[in-house]
């Protein structure tokens, strides 16, 4: 089993530190609720008039002390935006906006002997820097993944403050880049926690179950890491339904390296959709005691099969962004993903892509409750700078701090590095690199990433793609009745010259709910409708289709998608409209999923 020790790339701030391992387990203070905040166009709280840093930011949190004194800002006197949210939906004037707004929140804080105090962000769209009592902390970048600053030297006995400076700009060498279908949502979109943890405490574990039967026997394998390589540390793991308690201690390094747990086979209940089983799991090392629920199942392939705990599953999916059902804002707890996950089920999905960024973690585990498994992806999306060396470590980053968030959840079969990406051999490195990350971080799950079909002439579509060699299922977007003539669909042969299963990870067309008419009419429902049927009856006759994943569960905001009175900001595509209407292409969707 691989286990991610190694740092994340890229230069980390002094404070910076590996967000830990299931932090909401942790002893914590919400950080969430009312933030003050104000709009910096030219950045002047960040840079001088001759465009340098100065140490005169908005970071200080500057008040008048005398009646003569010039601040020309008050965080205090200043509106609020709630944490954790995006700004565009909390305020009419910033729903197109992309910039910098700066947001400053005050707490309490006691510091206690042999204590530390860590700063969680769930997500921050797109850069964070973050100050804390007029200090930086550090500075992040990345919309969709957690980030975490020791902020022990920086804080005090009694009132605090933390600042962040949040910019939302694109730019072409960010990761996504300047263009993508979905809304650019700015701010603080996810939780903000202050960790209290002592100075030696477990950063990082791994806990899953091993693909070897062995007679009567399965094997758990569980590894550990401290924030620093403290040796002879007792760690007790306890499995309590599985009567494991066992006690361990850590190397040299501050690990515990590969270890294996037996269990009788009859005893293990595994994971999988129609029993999504969490045992109670519970890491005691001193005082401090991590639970967390964790699902055991095996996942793999064997030829074009995709294999859940042995046995073949086709994948029942359906692609979702982390938008809310009906109020369409960026989701950012259990119950925003709840509506969504219900949805799903009620077209009977066992699978949802998470597309196309890490969603928040209290909806994969939501999901992975609830019994669905999950591709996740990183954005990796269209066109990325594939030559410049610092996008790379950036997309690697997020990579690897999607993995490292997530590596216990059962439900992730699949970690996703790419959404149709333009074929070059700079391409072609960049990725590869990525997939021989990916493996390294995690060789228990499968990889892929969501090719194009290339050229179709004589209705021939072949997929080509160099990436084949690294990926574990072969996926590929298409949008045959949409982006093609739907009449095309029963004359399409497919070519897929790999031994591997084939999952289509998009397909579909737009429809705006209640607008009806000819099947050959553009965006009436029975346009779409009809799209379904001729595309359900064209993917089942791929060999070795393990599964599909229709663009998209719900109308979601974008814009790139104008048209008046039709899509009005939204790409109307869903399988549900932003108010939860289903339309007809739902229901034969569900009733194809109900015959698999
Ligand atoms: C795609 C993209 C997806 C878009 C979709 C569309 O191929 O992967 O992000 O939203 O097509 O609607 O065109």
């Amino acid at each position: 089993m691989a286990f991610a020790f190694a740092a994340a790339i890229g230069a980390k701030a002094q404070t910076e530190v590996t967000a830990p391992q299931n932090v909401y387990a942790r002893q914590t203070t919400l950080l969430n609720g009312e933030w003050n905040y104000f709009v910096d166009l030219q950045e002047q709280g960040y840079y001088d008039y001759r465009m340098n840093p100065t140490r005169w930011g908005y970071f200080i949190n500057a008040k008048m002390k005398n009646p003569s004194d010039l601040v020309e800002y008050d965080f205090d006197a200043s509106p609020t935006l709630h944490v954790p949210g995006d700004w565009n939906t909390q305020s009419e004037e910033l729903f197109l906006y992309e910039g910098t707004i700066w947001m400053k929140r005050d707490f309490d804080y006691e510091p206690r002997a042999g204590r530390r105090a860590l700063l969680y962000f769930g997500a921050v769209n797109y850069e964070a820097i973050v100050y804390v009592n007029g200090k930086k902390a550090g500075r992040h970048v990345g919309g969709f993944t957690p980030f975490c600053y020791d902020v022990t030297d920086l804080v005090k006995g009694g009132k605090n403050f933390v600042i962040v400076k949040i910019d939302n700009k694109r730019h072409k060498d960010n990761v996504p880049t300047l263009i993508f279908d979905w809304w650019n949502y700015g701010g603080i979109t996810r939780d903000v926690l202050l960790v209290d943890v002592p100075e030696t405490y477990v950063e990082d574990y791994w806990l899953g179950l091993d693909k070897e039967v062995t007679g009567k026997k399965r094997i758990l394998n569980f590894s550990l890491k401290l924030n620093k390589p403290v040796a002879d540390q007792e760690v007790t793991l306890s499995i309590p339904e599985l009567k494991i308690k066992q006690r361990f201690t850590t190397n040299a390094e501050g690990e515990i390296a590969n270890c294996q747990l037996s269990v009788v086979s009859s005893k293990l209940q595994l994971w999988c959709p129609e029993t999504p089983k969490l045992y109670d799991v519970e890491l005691e090392m001193g005082n401090e005691v991590i639970k967390d629920e964790i699902g055991f199942r095996t996942i793999e392939t064997r030829g074009k099969q995709l294999l859940l705990n042995g046995k073949p599953i086709f994948l029942k999916g359906v692609c979702s962004h982390e938008e809310t059902a009906y109020t369409s804002r960026r989701c950012n707890c259990a119950e925003d993903a709840d509506t969504l996950l219900s949805w799903a089920r009620s077209l009977g999905c066992n699978f949802i892509r998470l597309a196309h960024y890490p969603h928040n973690e209290h909806a994969v585990r939501e999901a992975e409750r609830q019994g669905f498994l999950l591709w996740s992806e990183i954005p990796v999306y269209w066109t990325i700078s594939w030559q410049n060396e610092e996008t790379y470590a950036n997309a690697e980053r997020q990579l690897k701090d999607m993995i490292r968030r997530d590596h216990n959840r059962a439900a992730i079969i699949i970690w996703s590095l790419a959404n149709e990406t333009p074929h070059s051999d700079a391409r072609d490195k960049f990725l590869g690199r990525l997939a021989t990350t990916a493996r390294s971080q995690d060789n228990t799950r499968l990889i892929s990433m969501a090719m194009e079909v290339t050229g179709a002439s004589n209705y021939v579509n072949r997929l080509q793609d160099n990436m084949n060699q690294y990926v574990d299922v072969v996926s590929f977007n298409q949008y045959i009745g949409w982006y093609r003539d739907v009449n095309d669909a029963p004359k399409m042969k497919w070519e897929i010259p790999y031994e591997k299963p084939v999952i289509i990870s998009e397909f579909g067309g737009g429809a705006k709910a209640g607008y009806h008419g000819d099947k050959g009419q553009r965006w009436t429902e029975e346009f779409q409708e009809n799209l379904y049927r001729e595309n359900l009856a064209m993917l089942e006759k791929i060999e070795g289709l393990a599964g599909t994943c229709p663009w998209v569960l719900k109308d979601f905001r974008s814009p790139r998608r104008p048209l008046p009175g039709i899509q009005d900001g939204f790409n109307r595509k869903g399988l549900f409209s932003d108010q939860g209407k289903r339309k007809k292409a739902f229901y034969v969707l569900r009733d194809w999923y109900k015959s698999k």
